[in-house]
């Protein structure tokens, strides 16, 4: 079975035909099986996560190599021989080559192999480093998506107690494709999936025993890193074109969790011979590894100079890009943001200004003023500049009117403090006024008071930090959802969201 691509490319031909009668197969080769095989069309919403590889330039169906799964807006997990070259397919790779990854689309959102959902282009091929073509060991690849998709997306089983055992022997779980729905028969238009029960290391590893071969393809069980589904009796099985998709469980809570993705077996739906899958809860820090910087390349480079752009206005001096992909390397990715969010330049930039809004004009900066002076601060603007453009303004007199230098004061102090100034406060500022300093000097020293920056120390911190990573200054409504969360939560969110990896690549 280790020919897998060079008959998915035979199966694929075959969409809507009937199955290859059986005296077109080779000889030794097991049966057709009636009727992924033994199973149902998906019901509409069902296994929103199942995606499916496709040959750029290819139509849908004829250009249709694998199944896959979506992790993530930018992350989907297929096998790894399905981003093989076996067949010498692809002009630039050799046999045995990983494919290079402008040769393959992601087909996701979709049920139909049709028609529908979001075809997107693969930007990056990471197989496993220790994927063995021969033995199948580790037969998963991650691809990054050129663009976000907006599929469904599946957790992937944990390590920890109760998660590890969600994949345990006599678990029912589901996988779903469009491949064969029978052995060497046509591939599925329809998105289908069946049940099927995992099965024991023993019993796995009596059907696949050590040194078992089929037409001189190793097919060998190895419980380290595979798992084995599937009734003893046969009838119910993954088959070719299914590769690379999802094996899924419903944990007691009813949410699902990614145990496998389809790598391997002798024929389909075969009595005594489960489908093979790779074992995901193997391959766990590898997958948290390559995608945890999101729409960025596992290496970091990329996703540290965004922050500097974003929070400090600049690119990483080499050594700042060094020490942070170090540190990042045994961290997690949250904390260059947490650190450059709550630095004193953010601060003093987007916190300041934040600041002054509210002050001023008793409001939230709006998304494009923010962008405004944030660049202008960037730009060597003082923040005493920025206040008397403020105080100066449109808005400022549309609110308050022409104010004499005495209502001015109280003005600040209502909008800063919540009361009229005491009487030594009034005369500091009136005289400092009359002698000639601007307004802006009064409005930014008392928003950048201590008393101030502790009563709006909330909202600046989730304005700054959503205008951050998003560009966007977040609604009212928006605000009051991110006081319920940590920070650290509120960082996670936004950088994993459809709309960030959208800033970059939507
Ligand atoms: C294949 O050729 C294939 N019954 C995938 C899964 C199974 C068999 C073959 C499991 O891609």
């Amino acid at each position: 079975m280790r020919r897998r691509i060079l008959t998915l490319f035979v199966a694929s031909a075959a969409v809507a035909a009937l199955a290859v009668p059986a005296a077109a197969q080779d000889a030794g080769s097991p049966p057709p099986q009636t009727q992924i095989v033994g199973g149902s069309i998906a019901p509409a919403g069902s296994y929103g996560w199942t995606a499916a590889l496709i040959r750029r330039g290819a139509s849908r169906t004829s250009g249709f190599r694998c199944g896959a799964v979506v992790l993530s807006r930018s992350w989907v997990l297929t096998a790894g021989h399905c981003v093989l070259d076996y067949d010498d397919d692809y002009p630039d790779s050799v046999y045995g080559n990983y494919v290079a990854p402008s040769f393959l689309d992601v087909l996701t959102s979709t049920q139909s192999l049709s028609s529908g959902g979001q075809r997107l282009q693969v930007a990056a091929i990471y197989p496993h480093p220790s994927y063995n073509i021969a033995t199948s060991d580790y037969d998963v690849a991650l691809l990054r998506i050129a663009r976000p998709t907006s599929a469904a997306e599946i957790a992937v089983i944990g390590t920890s107690g109760s998660e590890k055992a969600l994949d345990d022997p006599g678990t029912t779980a589901i996988v779903s494709g469009w491949g064969t729905t029978s052995y060497r028969g046509p591939i599925s238009t329809s998105l289908r999936y069946v049940g099927v029960p995992i099965q024991s290391d023993a019993t796995c590893g009596s059907s696949y025993y050590p040194g078992f071969t089929d037409n001189g393809e190793l097919l060998e069980y190895h419980a380290s890193n595979m798992l084995c589904a599937g009734p003893m009796g046969g009838g119910r099985d993954s088959c070719q074109g299914d590769s690379g998709g999802p094996l899924a469980v419903q944990a007691p809570d009813t949410s699902w969790r990614l145990v496998g993705t389809v790598s391997f077996g002798l024929g389909c739906a075969q009595p005594n011979y489960p489908g093979v899958y790779q074992r995901l809860t193997a391959t766990t820090s590898w997958i948290g590894n390559t995608r945890r910087f999101g729409p960025f390349n596992p290496d970091g480079l990329a996703y540290v100079a965004r922050q500097y752009l974003d929070f400090v206005g600049r690119n990483p001096t080499p050594s700042e890009a060094a020490t942070w992909i170090n540190h990042l390397r045994s961290n997690p990715a949250a904390d260059i943001i947490t650190s450059l969010q709550a630095s004193s330049a953010w601060d003093g930039n987007a916190g300041m200004n934040t600041r002054l809004y509210r002050a001023a004009f008793l409001r939230n900066p709006d998304t494009s003023g923010l962008d405004f002076w944030v660049r202008q601060r960037w730009g060597g603007r003082g923040p005493v500049s920025i206040a008397n453009h403020f105080t100066a303004s449109s808005e400022f007199k549309a609110k308050y009117g022409s104010l004499s230098t005495n209502d001015f004061v109280t003005r600040i102090y209502q909008n800063v403090f919540n009361r009229d100034p005491d009487s030594g406060g009034r005369t500091y500022w009136v005289n400092k006024l009359n002698r000639g300093i601007g307004r802006g000097q009064m409005l930014y020293e008392l928003s950048n008071s201590s008393e101030y920056r502790r009563k709006t120390d909330t909202s600046v911190r989730i304005i700054t930090t959503r205008f951050g990573l998003l560009r966007t200054v977040p609604s009212a409504g928006e605000i009051t959802a991110s006081e319920a969360i940590s920070q650290r939560t509120l960082i996670d969110t936004l950088r994993t969201s459809q709309r960030y990896a959208n800033r970059f690549n939507g």
